[in-house]
């Protein structure tokens, strides 16, 4: 794969779909036109497996459905979208991939690391992101963020407890990691966020050149 894999990762609310957009801006100034995609999603049968995994049903979904529905929709995505897109050398940007699958059915739903592990190297063979940039901000900021602005999906009604581990799991993967993980502290305003990712837009930049 020539092109760069990038993904935005972070708890509900933590402004990664905003900054996405200022940071694909970024790059388009300097020359660079992104692949911007998202997970779930990202295709439409992804979109439509989206739809299934974020909505509300009268039957609970359980763990191991939501996790497979999760690596079923990334498969098509990779095979549809991500991939050519990496081939043919372009900068490819996710809001969300298999970082969130670790925090979210991993840290919030208690799936055992090994079994994400497994589908991990199943559905995606060796690809892995080369950079993942993680929004961080407490989770009552965030979750306030996110209350403020539109319906609650099936994930956004769950508890502190539950995106207390969510976080967690990604602060963990980022120290376990540095080369990979970039963190961003999102508690600021819109200026302040931007202001931090200014050294991460000359890396990607720089990247994309060499
Ligand atoms: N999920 C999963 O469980 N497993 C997986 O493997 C994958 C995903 C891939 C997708 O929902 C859900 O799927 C997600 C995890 C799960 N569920 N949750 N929670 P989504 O795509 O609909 O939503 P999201 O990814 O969680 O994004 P979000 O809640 O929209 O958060 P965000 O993208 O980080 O934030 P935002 O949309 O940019 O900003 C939220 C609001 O805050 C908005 O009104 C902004 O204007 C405002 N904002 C943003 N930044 C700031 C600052 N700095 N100051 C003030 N206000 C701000």
């Amino acid at each position: 794969m020539s092109g760069l894999f990038i993904t935005f990762e972070g708890p509900e609310g933590a402004g990664k779909s905003t900054n996405l957009q200022v940071f694909a801006k970024a790059l388009r100034a300097a020359g660079c036109e992104p692949l911007l995609t998202r997970e779930p999603g990202g295709t439409p049968v992804a979109e439509r497996i989206r739809e299934v995994l974020l909505s509300h049903h009268e039957e609970a979904m359980c763990a191991d459905t939501e996790l497979l529905l999760m690596f079923a929709a990334r498969a098509q995505h990779l095979d549809g979208l991500i991939k050519p897109a990496l081939a043919a050398g372009r900068v490819v940007i996710s809001d969300r991939f298999t970082d969130a699958t670790y925090a979210y059915q991993g840290g919030g739903r208690g799936i055992p690391v090994e079994r994400i592990a497994s589908l991990e190297t199943w559905v995606q063979g060796d690809l892995r992101p080369d950079l993942t940039v993680i929004f961080d901000v407490p989770v009552e900021v965030g979750m306030a963020r996110a209350r403020a602005r539109s319906e609650l999906d099936r994930f956004e009604i769950e508890q502190q407890s539950f995106f207390e581990a969510v976080r967690a799991t990604y602060l963990q993967r980022a120290a376990a990691e540095p080369t990979r993980y970039r963190v961003i502290d999102a508690r600021g305003d819109l200026e302040q966020v931007e202001a931090g990712m200014q050294p991460l837009i000359t890396e990607v930049l720089e990247r994309w050149h060499a």
